[in-house]
């Protein structure tokens, strides 16, 4: 039984060169756990609050010091001494000692860092892989598998620099193979992508997920570049290989107005859906997050009328990881799946609660990343230990993606050894 020791907390960058939270967990065994926490930029308006020090001195008023100060001063405080084995109850009593609903008043980035370092620790002190570990917190109904993996290869929206309206292009393997030949395929797209662009005389330089962010005439061009990757490699779209989307139309919608390149005028969500739906019998749509804005229930609901029975139709921005959200989305029957990102709700055991919540619905679960990401790969773990369909980790390129990736290559070998 392993008590906890000690907690400290230090201010260091993620991925997009913004602060953000380290924290060290010391266990009285001497366990430790240390974990940095994710920060997305196209952040849905459900999610839990990522604390800033609005100091414009400092990195442009991003700074996380009075987060650090919180883990310090606040949160260690309180779960000294507890059994960090109890996951449940320390992730319970931090929500408590906040006291708001979205961890506005501790920073749900304060509050989550020191949740996976306890998470991490206890699972040292339990001499277990994370991934098992946090396993034994999930009722254990999916096998242990490792996840299909997405990956994003355009960039678009925020997370791009070229003039696309969709924020992310996915491209998914058939799930019939395995993790580590999943993973070269998507690689070779990747690479056979950019030899596409380079033959269009179109930009490679990457985006914020390391997919790449060219200027392009419409998002339809950016899907058939995506074929021609596809084909030019000798896969066959819709049989080896998916394509899916992520296009976060609520940074393209206004006042109930869809507005995208390929259009002349803005869309209605109706048009919109009709035009995911051409966009499928073209491309193969497996997988479509957050097609309609967060607030456009009336979209999500006909969405999911017109296309579930082909495409995957999951909830991002529009459930933020939330179980009051998610159980909205279920009464009007509004998605197929949902994503999970423990930095929209706070805490590793709300995390787990709502993946599980989401599977007893029987939806899918994608586990992902953030666009503002560290080296930390817990999410890889977590995906793994709540039996995730998907996970989402951005391009296969990049520190921060890879890192991700490589975990996953890392538990597809223990799986097989045990
Ligand atoms: C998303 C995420 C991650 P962000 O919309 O799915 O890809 O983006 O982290 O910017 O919210
Ligand atoms: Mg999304």
């Amino acid at each position: 039984m392993a008590k906890i020791k000690n907690i400290s907390a230090r201010e260091i960058l993620n991925s997009k060169g913004e602060p953000t939270i380290e924290a060290t967990v010391i266990l009285s065994d001497g366990a430790i756990g240390i974990s940095s926490v994710p920060s997305g930029t196209s952040i849905g308006k459900y999610e839990a609050l990522e604390l800033r020090d609005n100091d414009e001195k400092r990195y442009n008023g991003l700074g996380v010091l009075t987060a650090v100060n919180n883990i310090t001063k606040q949160l260690f405080p309180a779960i000294s001494g507890m059994e960090a084995s109890n996951i449940s109850a320390v992730d319970k009593k931090m929500i408590e000692l906040d006291g708001t609903p979205n961890k506005q008043r501790l920073g749900a980035n304060a509050i989550l860092a020191v949740s996976i370092a306890v998470a991490k620790a206890a699972a040292k002190s339990a001499v277990l892989p994370t991934f098992l570990y946090l396993r034994e917190f999930t009722k254990k109904e999916a096998s242990l598998r490792i996840p299909t993996p997405s990956f994003n290869i355009l960039n678009g929206g925020k997370h791009g620099d070229g003039n696309i309206d969709f924020q992310e292009f996915l491209v998914i393997p058939a799930s019939s193979k395995t993790y580590s030949e999943d993973l070269m395929l998507g690689t070779n797209v990747y690479t056979s992508l950019k030899k596409v662009l380079q033959t269009n005389n179109l930009s490679t330089l990457t985006g914020l997920e390391g997919g790449f962010s060219p200027k392009l005439g419409s998002n339809q061009d950016g899907l058939l570049l995506i074929k021609q990757a596809i084909e030019a490699i000798n896969l066959r779209l819709g049989f080896d290989i998916f394509i899916g989307l992520d296009p976060a139309s609520n940074d393209f919608y206004n006042e109930g107005n869809y507005r995208i390149k390929d259009k002349a005028t803005g869309l209605t969500s109706r048009e919109l859906i009709d035009f995911y739906t051409m966009l499928n019998s073209q491309y193969h749509l497996l997988y479509l997050e957050d097609g309609m804005a967060e607030d456009d229930w009336n979209g999500w609901q006909e969405l999911y009328t017109t296309l579930s029975k082909v495409t995957l139709i999951v909830g991002d921005d529009l459930i933020s990881s939330n179980p009051f959200r998610l159980q909205e989305a279920l009464q009007k029957s509004a998605v197929g799946g949902i994503i999970v990102k423990p930095n929209q709700i706070g805490t590793v055991i709300e995390s787990i609660a709502v993946a599980e919540m989401a599977k007893q619905a029987g939806l899918k679960i994608a586990v992902s990343h953030r666009s503002g990401e560290t080296t930390d790969d817990f999410i890889a773990d977590f995906a793994v230990a709540v039996g995730a369909d998907y996970v989402k980790f951005g391009a296969p390129v990049r520190g921060e993606r890879v890192s991700k990736y490589n975990r996953l290559l890392s538990i597809e070998s223990q799986l097989a050894s045990l």
